[in-house]
Formats: C-alpha cells, sequence, structure tokens
C-alpha cells in the first residue's frame, strides 16, 4: 500500500504483477482543475483501463505481447485533495519520487495535462518530449499561472528551453507565438510530422540521444475525428495510425516516465479511450527492448 494511493482492480490491461517484481507501474492521476472548457478528466483513468482489457496485449507489429516481454503493474489512483492543486502536486510528486526511487517507470493515467508540471519535476536532466496540439506555454491564462493552458510554461522554470520538445502542435495565441520565436524550445507542427514522419522521429531521437526523457502525450495531438473526447479539441491532427507510428520509434528513446493526458470522459464514446489504451499498447511493446 502506498500512501495516497487507493487500489483499483483489474488494473491496467489486467494481467498485472506485483508492484515489488514491476518495471513499468501504471497509475491513475484524476486531476481534473482548471479546464476551462470540457471536464471529466477525472473520469479517464477508469475508462482507458476499461479500454485496455478489451485489447488485444499481443502487438503485430512488435511480434510480443507486452505483458511476456515487460513486468508490468497497476498501484491505483492517487487520491487527490479535489479543490486543491497545490496538494494535489505534493501528493502526485511524493508517489513519483517513491517509483524513481525504487527504478520503476511510472505510467500515468491522466487527468488534465497539468499533472505533468508535478510529475516531471521530479526527475533530473530529462528531455520532455511533448505530444500535443496545443503549446501550453502561456504565462498566464486568465490569471492563472499554473493550468492546462500554462503547465509547459510552468515546465521552464525547472527545465532549459532546448530541452522541451513540442511534436504535433498546431495552435497558439500570439503570445506564445512571440515566446517562442525568442527561446530554443523545439517544435515540429501537424503538417511537418505528417510530411515526414520518420525523418522528424528520427531528429529527436539523435537530439535527445541516450538522455533521460519524460514523455507526455496530450491526447487532442490526434484530429477529433479519431479523439473527440478531449477536453479542447483542435481540428486539424493526425490519426491514431499515424501516432502508433510515432510511437514505434518514440518508444526507443530512453523512456523514464510518461503520462497520457486530457481525455475528458464524459464526451467521449470510448473512441478516444480505446485510441489511449491503444497507444500505450505500442508505446510499450516500443520500449519493451529497453526495459530488459
Ligand atoms: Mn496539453
Amino acid at each position: 500500500m502506498i500512501e495516497h494511493v487507493t487500489p483499483v482492480r483489474p488494473g491496467f490491461g489486467g494481467f498485472d504483477e506485483p508492484y515489488e517484481r514491476a518495471k513499468v507501474v501504471f497509475m491513475g492521476v484524476p486531476l481534473d482543475v482548471t479546464s476551462s472548457y470540457r471536464t471529466g478528466m477525472k473520469f479517464a483513468p477508469a475508462r482507458i483501463r476499461e479500454a485496455s482489457m478489451n485489447l488485444e496485449t499481443y502487438l503485430m507489429s512488435a511480434k510480443l505481447d507486452v505483458f511476456e516481454e515487460i513486468r508490468i503493474s497497476d498501484i491505483g489512483d492517487i487520491v487527490l485533495v479535489p479543490t486543491d492543486l497545490k496538494a494535489s502536486g505534493e501528493r502526485i510528486e511524493r508517489v513519483m519520487k517513491k517509483l524513481l526511487g525504487e527504478e520503476k517507470v511510472p505510467a500515468i493515467l491522466g487527468g488534465e495535462h497539468t499533472l505533468t508540471y508535478f510529475s516531471s519535476k521530479v526527475l533530473k536532466d530529462i528531455f520532455l518530449v511533448q505530444i500535443d496540439a496545443h503549446r501550453d506555454l502561456r504565462d498566464e491564462y486568465m490569471g492563472d499561472k499554473l493550468c492546462h493552458a500554462t503547465v509547459m510554461r510552468r515546465v521552464l522554470d525547472f527545465l532549459p528551453p532546448e530541452r522541451l520538445i513540442q511534436l504535433g502542435v498546431r495552435s497558439c495565441s500570439k503570445e506564445e507565438a512571440e515566446f517562442t520565436g525568442s527561446t530554443k524550445v523545439q517544435a515540429y507542427t501537424t503538417e511537418q510530422l505528417l510530411d515526414d514522419l520518420r525523418g522528424v522521429a528520427s531528429e529527436v531521437r539523435k537530439k535527445v540521444s541516450g538522455a533521460s526523457v519524460y514523455l507526455s502525450l496530450d491526447l487532442d495531438v490526434l484530429d477529433p475525428a479519431f479523439a473527440p473526447g478531449v477536453s479542447t479539441p483542435e481540428p486539424g491532427g493526425i490519426s491514431t495510425l499515424d501516432l502508433l507510428k510515432l510511437l514505434r520509434h518514440l518508444g526507443r528513446m530512453n523512456i523514464q516516465a510518461f503520462d497520457v493526458v486530457e481525455l475528458a470522459a464524459p464526451h467521449d464514446d470510448g473512441t478516444t479511450a480505446f485510441a489511449a489504451a491503444r497507444v500505450i499498447y505500442e508505446l510499450l511493446a516500443a520500449m519493451s527492448s529497453s526495459l530488459k
């Protein structure tokens, strides 16, 4: 039993190992506080787990079963303080520290994107690879310094800008465009991805080289046709298959933790939850060779 965590059964995929033996450890982080539009991200971990139970754990692309290749556990959901972002953040940091201290690879089922500020802060000398339609780089949003629209700007309070790599972006404010023009934040737009997915992926892998990576996947990078149930849908995105192909490459980076965020469960017919579970399986398959 881990402090501030409530067990959930069945866990992701349903074949989980005891925590002690596991390398990859799933946890739900049902953070749902700062959304400016749709809410319901607190229900996302349950919906993603449910979808994960109804997909094959054998991956044709990788010719392996992720549960045979990787020791996976699911500790359940972090119990957050619904009205207190700071207190919730402290709990996220505490659980992350414990897992990383025991050489686990945390796999976070969000929750809104703001959680990434707390979960990535705990890792040292990382590249943060953010797959997202939005840049999330406003300095403040409606007076709020830390929310889903500013989360990556706050990450830059502790992360050197050249260590943030954004993939699939296609929307930002004028302020964000001006800000990114003057910093070393690296970004690849949706169209750059679609024009040369393999080229972008290998460029990112070259930049990151062997360094530790925190991978943050905002499901709104997908076109709303493929992921309608997100907090702030952004038309003109990539397909689920594009994302699977991208993760087949990026999963071979030295990933120390990852999150999948922004599923607004009440607005989803299951499409987005299944896409989330499916891309997680693909990512795990790609990560499996380096996790052995
Ligand atoms: Mn985001």
